[in-house]
């Protein structure tokens, strides 16, 4: 009954807001290469993602973006095409659109797969699932900075794994192949750490609980898990944090308590609900007061913490432009920047994600 009316409801908002065409394409999963590693409990996800509940279908837009690909909103194909200038230059500045050379997928370079896997998990007292990409020619002669990227709400660990759009394997890929940032591993987790298998999340206060609970299975569970199970660098240099919507909120809600965990960070199109609002879905009575959105005193901080959103968004409006005036007005160091034209949707995840890796390549590429 309760799911019934979750998806009425999401079925109602979705056309409110003009998203409900399904525009999500299932990625054909090519034979992944071998990869040395002991992941005995990982699958491919082409199958899988053909199983996803239909309910996770249908709220796609919210769980990774509204399509962005062909059926770009009005007024953005110009700024699609002004990122048609491909040429990179390695400075710190910020650039509102994903460059098309970063989201293309260039002949010969193999950018690898993502496939699935289960860890056990003591905060929700269950297993769980993850997608991973490891670098194509993953070997555990090295170890690898990985980035932990969280999906929106009804989403799940396959959610921004599996929307192509979002073009995730293109720009972590491409960055590594210009020789601006390591190869990278990329972790999705499932964000709704319930420890009630039956609990399910919706617009209200306690089906949304599960979510805050995250950071638990994050840095108790999924953390030292992915430690131990692949070869990666450890450290808050080599460990980044995105998230897109929910995901976005969490993001931000993590690096706020724990800041010297995660070098770089980006929190687009983030939520509602940090601090205590009412906007057209719920009331939330927030993680934190204003007050208290900052880094604790004398806390290690992030390189980066980079917050976005499109100017359009029909699904969190200004809810994360309120959030750089609240650190701003606290004296927390982050940076702000809109992504003209954009919704709620995978033109702000690709340029959250491309400012993301530039800002990476940058650092370490002028200690
Ligand atoms: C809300 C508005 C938006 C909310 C969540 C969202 C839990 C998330 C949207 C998304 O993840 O796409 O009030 O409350």
């Amino acid at each position: 009954m309760k799911r019934r009316l979750i998806m009425v409801i999401a079925g109602i908002m979705l056309l409110a807001c003009g998203c409900g065409k399904d525009t999500k394409e299932v990625e054909t999963v090519q034979e992944q290469n071998d990869t040395n590693v002991a992941v005995e409990n990982t699958t491919e996800i082409g199958a899988d993602i053909e199983e996803k509940s239909e309910n996770t279908e249908d709220l796609s837009a919210f769980a990774s973006g509204i399509g962005s690909g062909e059926e770009a909103a009005e007024g953005v194909g110009e700024a699609e095409e002004q990122a048609s200038d491909t040429s990179v230059t390695l400075d710190n500045e910020i650039e509102e659109r994903c460059p098309i050379t970063y989201t293309s997928t260039r002949n010969g370079l193999d950018y690898g797969e993502f496939t699935h896997g289960t860890y056990y998990s003591e905060t929700c007292g269950m297993e769980r699932g993850y997608t991973i990409l490891l670098p194509a020619d993953y070997t555990t002669d090295r170890q690898y900075p990985v980035l932990y990227l969280l999906h929106g709400i009804f989403g799940d660990e396959y959610s921004m794994s599996g929307d192509a759009n979002n073009k995730i394997k293109e720009i972590v890929g491409n960055f590594a192949a210009d020789g601006l940032t390591e190869e990278t591993i990329v972790v999705c987790p499932n964000m709704y750490a319930a420890t009630d298998p039956e609990m399910k999340p919706g617009f209200d206060a306690a089906s949304v609980l599960p979510y805050d609970n995250f950071i638990n299975d994050l840095i108790n569970d999924l953390m030292p898990f992915i430690e131990s199970e692949y070869s990666v660098l450890t450290g808050r240099e080599n460990t980044y944090l995105a998230g897109f919507s929910m995901g976005g909120r969490e993001t931000i809600y993590i690096t706020l308590q724990r800041p010297e965990l995660f070098g770089y960070v980006c929190a687009i199109s983030a939520a509602p609900g940090i601090v205590p609002t009412t906007d057209k879905f719920m009331t939330h009575d927030g993680q934190m007061t204003e007050e208290e959105m900052h880094f604790a005193e004398g806390a290690v901080e992030p390189e980066v913490f980079i917050i976005c959103c499109g100017t359009r968004d029909s699904v969190v409006g200004t809810y994360p432009k309120s959030y750089h005036e609240i650190l701003e007005a606290n004296g927390t160091d982050h940076i702000w920047y809109e992504i003209t034209g954009a919704d709620h949707d995978n033109n702000a995840i690709r340029s959250g994600l491309y400012n993301l890796f530039k800002q990476i390549a940058y650092d370490k590429n002028n200690p």
